[in-house]
């Protein structure tokens, strides 16, 4: 009478398996932990858009007195009639 053969895995076999038994449940929690991320990420205020606001001075001393000099060319309020020199500075601060 002969024993039945019973199939054996090798030592490196097993650790193999033993490491697999351990890597894929916690592959899977760190994807959803990944998955869950942007829930947890603080809501960031946005930065007010500042918008360069056509003023419609009547003047260079109007703009002064309201705060304005040295308006470069690529700011709504700037006027051509405002800038004597042309050169892409309107209203600039009076020389002494
Ligand atoms: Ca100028």
């Amino acid at each position: 009478m002969s024993r039945p053969r019973i199939k054996t895995r090798s030592t490196a076999q097993g650790q193999v398996e033993a490491w697999l038994r351990i890597l894929f449940p916690l592959a899977a929690v760190l994807f959803a932990l990944s998955q869950l991320a942007p829930i947890w990420r603080p809501y960031v205020m946005p930065e007010p858009r500042t918008e360069a606001v056509d003023h419609h001075f009547s003047g260079c001393d109007e703009a002064r007195a309201a705060g304005m000099s040295n308006i470069p060319w690529t700011d709504p309020s700037y006027r051509d009639w405002m800038d004597g020199d042309d050169d892409g500075l309107a209203c600039e601060p009076h020389r002494r």
